[in-house]
């Protein structure tokens, strides 16, 4: 028996957008979820698209024999500045992202990872030297400071580029305008299209900054190539990998879309996940007192090193359920690839956008029980986590599904254990004002606003 799949009416030529905080559209589509249940339909200028807030229909798209990823929205204009790189390609149908896909593989596997360890200790122990510098007064703007390091991170791990973004107010040009970028598509892609006309400083504008980040990127290419190394990193990777199944290698322009992609799916997730963390942190103590004992009892007072990295479990996680409650990146879109029905009720036509609300669905009750919506790492240690993910397989999946999902995941892990450990072991933290409640902020991501805190340094005398 087919259910008809709850659809809010809208206004016309717009749409449901009027239902929708252009600031904050997660909220606005958990919220709708509260109000019609697990599936409904909206309507943005005159294109359908489904969104689903439950694991049983989430567990039902992952899929990948019936549903794929879909390229919609902000996505579909990113597209404008790095085509076919790995995020924005449509998938196999387009060749140069099996070509990339396999030879990043590995270039993105455990093993490269691992060699990585010593630049990422470098950027992370400059954020420490910041802090430390600046004092127990000084009014830490998490997020701002933790993008920083993570993309400071990305381009000397992928490409030995120093954006050397502590040490200047201002933001490299290239990360101004892959910021204004992002910003564009977000809001291209909210506009009607016959609209675009009448924004054409914009489109000037927006045009300029993909050439810059074209020329810069290409700017690096031809820098290693006119001086070789034998650097493991992934520019060397994309430089000289060839593709174990056509045998060809990347086009130049495969790399700079790449090389783009990175810096962009790879920054603001990982940023955005830290603050998240250390706001749970600083809003349960005993976690954070369990978190610092670990760091202390593991690494003690030495430097880290990356064997220590495996032997963190509740940090591991700390920044797990923080996924779990707040997915950086909140919205993963599919698609079915024939006419299909989703729970044995709801019809989906082929081709159609389906949007899963990742907070939603992974704060589902069938999954995590009543205290679902509740920050509670102790759900995340290995055994416990097993057990769940095995009776209710794609109940957590903030880092995509199947082919399409994230090739940066070990590079992000990595990364964050790192800094969560080092902050932990050199600082003891606070809240800036106890009395901040979480606000957010979206963009393709979501990291928490106006969250501040304070370092003072620890193993000092007072
Ligand atoms: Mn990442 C795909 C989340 C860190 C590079 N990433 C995805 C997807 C999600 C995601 C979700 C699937 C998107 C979709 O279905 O449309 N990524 C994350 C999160 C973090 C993250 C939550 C950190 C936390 N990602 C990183 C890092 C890099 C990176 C770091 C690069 C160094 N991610 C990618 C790329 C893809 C991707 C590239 C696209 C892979 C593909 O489709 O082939």
């Amino acid at each position: 028996e087919m259910i008809p799949i709850p659809s809010p009416p809208g206004v016309p030529i717009f749409g449901n957008i009027r239902e929708i905080d252009p600031e904050l559209p997660i909220r606005s589509f958990m919220h709708l979820h509260e109000l019609h249940g697990p599936i409904f339909k909206l309507s943005f200028a005159g294109v359908p698209r489904y969104f689903i807030g439950s694991h049983e229909l989430m567990n039902e798209v992952c899929d990948e024999k019936r549903f794929s990823k879909h390229i919609a929205s902000a996505l579909k204009e990113v597209r404008n500045g790095v085509h076919d790189g790995l995020f924005t390609a449509h998938g196999p149908e387009e060749r140069n992202w099996g070509i990339a896909h396999r030879i990043l593989i590995p270039a993105f596997g455990p093993l490269s990872i691992r060699g990585m360890f010593d630049e990422m200790h470098d950027i992370a122990s400059q954020l420490v030297m910041k802090w430390a510098r600046h004092g127990p007064d000084h009014v830490i703007p998490a997020s701002d400071d933790f993008t920083r390091l993570t993309l400071d991170t990305l381009a000397l791990c992928a490409m030995d580029f120093r954006f050397n973004s502590y040490y200047h107010e201002e933001l490299h040009p290239f990360i101004d305008a892959m910021g204004a970028f992002l910003r564009e598509s977000g809001d291209r892609s909210r506009r009607p299209a016959v609209t675009q006309i009448f924004y054409r400083e914009a489109q000037r504008k927006y045009e300029e900054d993909i050439a810059l980040l074209r020329k810069t990127s290409d700017d690096v290419i031809k820098t290693r190539r006119s001086h070789p190394s034998d650097r493991k990193d992934l520019l060397n990777a994309m430089l000289n990998g060839r593709d174990p199944k056509t045998g060809e290698g990347m086009t130049d322009d495969s790399i700079t879309d790449n090389m783009i992609t990175f810096l962009i799916a790879g920054h603001e997730t990982t940023s955005g996940m830290l603050s998240f963390a250390f706001y749970y942190l600083l809003k349960n103590p005993a976690a954070y007192q369990k978190a610092q004992q670990e760091v202390d009892s593991v690494i003690g007072k030495g430097p880290i090193n990356v064997d220590h990295l495996s032997k963190l479990p509740f940090i591991n996680a700390i920044l797990r359920e923080t996924l779990r409650l707040w997915p950086t990146a909140p919205m993963i879109v599919f698609t079915a690839k024939e006419d299909d029905v989703l729970a044995g009720k709801y019809e989906i036509p082929k081709g159609e956008a389906i949007v899963a609300v990742l907070p939603t669905i992974q704060q589902d009750p069938l999954v995590w029980g009543e205290d679902a919506a509740e920050w509670k790492p102790e759900r995340m240690l290995d055994a416990e986590f097993e057990r769940v993910q095995n009776e209710h397989p794609n109940c957590w999946k903030p880092f995509g599904n199947g082919m399409r999902g994230c090739i940066g995941r070990p590079f992000a892990w990595q990364e964050a254990l790192l800094v969560v450990a080092m902050l932990l072991q050199h600082f003891n933290f606070s809240m800036d004002s106890a009395s901040y409640q979480l606000q957010m902020k979206q963009t393709l991501t979501i990291k928490p606003k106006g969250f501040n805190m304070r370092a003072q340094l620890r193993n000092q005398a007072t």
